[in-house]
């Protein structure tokens, strides 16, 4: 075939087929400037966002997260990251623990940055892997800037052992009230039956440190809403430790709230989109 014959859409269909060919994983390659977006992120949290007294060694924490960088992509286990966590974990005021599934703009924005809530992402092990992504090559030294791994490509993957380590140090550590933001509008159910908040948080609650569970349940305006009853769903009602075998004896959550839209109509709500994220307090809270 010459050049002469090559429509753009063919060129575009060539272009496409010949990328997807070079991605050998479903997940986004590694993120660029991996190295310095983790310094970065390390020091400002610990210059501005929650200074340690001691003072952090960024360094040593990001020396602690690269050995998984030279690991087979498919073979990194949570606990690859057990010193990385004992570098970077620092305490996590009561009551200020916020769980999520399916909603993690409005999550960091309604948290502001730690001041309101202190969900994992603003913890600082959790902030350093928030929206990045990263894995060595499959059969080579390097990283991987094309694609990583996830969890449809394998189990061990870098980026997922990461959050289910991240996930159960933060459970581990969350005391007091523990609040719970599930999306009323996922079509799939607001509770999703297995992901982080089932497998790796819920079973790694400390009984004695929890006093209550509180779980809201936002519902997107403009989006079908999902029928989701605090009471009545068993996907909902499952997120009570009680009904994990691994978490016996864990307080009942005592209060579920659907949180409904006030603002007019067609006014956005977690959009996703910074500035159109509503504030759930604006909202009335109303028992089901
Ligand atoms: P998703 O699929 O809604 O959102 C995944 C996005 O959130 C990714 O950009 C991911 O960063 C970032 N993220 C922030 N915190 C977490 C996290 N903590 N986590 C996985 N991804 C996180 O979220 P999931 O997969 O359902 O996870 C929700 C869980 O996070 C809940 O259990 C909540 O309580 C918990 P990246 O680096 O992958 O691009 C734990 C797992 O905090």
């Amino acid at each position: 075939m010459t050049a002469r014959r090559l429509t753009p859409s063919l060129l575009l269909q060539l272009l496409v087929v010949a990328s997807a060919a070079g991605a050998r994983w479903r997940g986004e390659g590694t993120t660029r400037h991996l190295q310095s977006i983790i310094l970065g992120r390390c020091a400002e949290y610990d210059a501005l966002v929650n200074p340690d007294p001691r003072g952090r060694n960024c360094t040593a924490i990001w020396e602690a997260f690269k050995v998984v960088l030279v690991k087979d992509p498919c073979s990194v286990l949570p606990s690859d990251y057990d010193r990385f966590i004992d570098l970077s974990r620092h305490s996590i005021p009561r009551d200020k623990s916020l769980f999520w599934e399916n909603n993690h703009l409005l999550v960091t924005s309604y948290s502001e940055n730690g001041l309101r809530f202190l969900p994992l992402c603003s913890v600082l092990y959790g902030r350093i892997g928030d929206f990045l992504s990263w894995c060595r090559q499959e059969n080579a030294s390097g990283l991987d800037y094309q694609s990583c791994p996830t969890s449809e490509d394998c189990e061990n993957n870098a980026v997922d052992s990461f959050w289910k380590r991240a996930s159960m140090q933060y459970a581990r550590e969350s005391s007091g009230v523990i609040s719970v933001m599930l999306n009323g509008s996922e079509p799939s159910g607001a509770y999703p039956v297995k992901g982080f908040f089932a497998d790796f948080e819920i079973p790694y609650f400390q009984k004695d440190k929890i006093t209550r569970i509180e779980i809201w349940v936002m519902h997107e305006i403009g989006k079908p809403k999902v029928e989701e009853n605090c009471w009545k769903k068993r996907r909902v009602r499952n997120v009570n430790p009680d009904d994990s075998e691994t978490s016996q004896g864990h307080p009942a959550w005592s209060k579920c709230s659907h949180v409904k839209p006030q603002r007019p109509a067609g006014a956005l709500f977690f959009r996703p989109s910074m500035k159109s994220i509503a504030n759930p307090s604006e909202y009335v809270q109303g028992e089901s």
